[in-house]
């Protein structure tokens, strides 16, 4: 199998931002502390519970996309201030986004937070790129969205941790929606729990097979230019009174302040004005 570079917590962006280029996806361990992975578990484990697996779109490509035995939940800004603190505003996360989509984007804002908890007997799943999301904006050499998929629990290769293929990010653009890979050239993105791995929203991925009896725990966390509508309707589900209880950056990153592009346009007004006058 192939291998993603793997980095301490410590690590310069420049190295990181270096190794995420030429492979498309890498891992840092210890993203998150003991504390902080145990007070987001802590804070999710009654939606978790509550949660039953599998789509809940009733479209068959989604379907097969979400998988039959993998929990699936979002709006985790509203459930969780571990996750607002650590994930959502993860420092090393959102270096490393600075540099892939600032380039490209006056700013960005969450794309999605999610519960991906790929349970026992769970095939493997399709392989794809996180920026098909938005056929209409896939250009050459421009990256759109960027992801964090932090390790919950343990990633193993017998429990379904995340296939990549390195280098799939510098193929020609284009949908992919189910591709085969040798052996060679994928690799699986085992890790222990408290690490992150960080992709580009062009490399070629999916869910391994969960060939074990417990669940492997994924938290996915993704950013998009501020251009592009989300995927996650993040200020629908985290409201007015959530978001003022807020450090300003998270409210910002879920969509409680405007757009303002380097050419002048601005969207998401309110009343002509940043929608972040709201809390002054
Ligand atoms: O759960 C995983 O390892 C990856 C899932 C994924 O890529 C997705 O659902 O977009």
């Amino acid at each position: 199998m192939a291998e993603l570079q793997r980095f301490g917590r410590n690590e310069s962006v420049a190295s990181l931002v270096a190794a995420l280029e030429t492979d498309g996806g890498i891992i840092v361990e210890n993203m998150l502390s003991d504390t902080a992975r145990a007070r987001i578990v802590g804070d999710l484990a009654a939606t978790l519970a509550d949660t039953v697996p599998g789509s809940k779109s009733g479209m068959d490509l989604w379907e097969t996309f979400h998988g039959a035995n993998t929990k699936r939940f979002c709006g985790l800004a509203a459930h969780s201030g571990a996750f607002v603190d650590h994930a959502l505003l993860n420092e090393t996360f959102l270096a490393v986004a600075d540099h892939c989509l600032l380039p490209h984007a006056a700013d960005y804002w969450l794309n999605t937070g999610q519960v991906m908890a790929v349970g026992p007997g769970e095939p493997a799943q399709y392989l794809h790129r996180d920026e098909n999301n938005w056929p209409e904006a896939i250009a050459p050499d421009r990256e759109i969205t960027v992801s964090c998929m932090f390790a919950l629990s343990d990633f193993t290769l017998a429990n379904g941790a995340t296939v990549v293929v390195p280098g799939s990010q510098r193929l020609p653009p284009g949908l992919v929606r189910g591709a085969d890979f040798s052996d060679e050239e994928t690799a699986a993105a085992t890790m222990p729990a408290g690490s992150g791995m960080i992709y580009s929203g062009r490399v070629i991925h999916g869910a391994g097979h969960n060939a074990g009896d417990t669940w492997r725990y994924g938290l996915h966390v993704s950013f998009v230019v501020g251009w592009l509508r989300p995927e996650e309707a993040s200020p629908l589900v985290v409201d007015r009174r959530r978001a003022a209880e807020l450090p300003e950056r998270a409210r910002r990153l879920l969509g409680w302040a405007s757009y303002h592009s380097e050419a002048g346009g601005r969207t998401w007004l309110v009343d002509f004005e940043d929608a972040s006058r709201l809390f002054n």
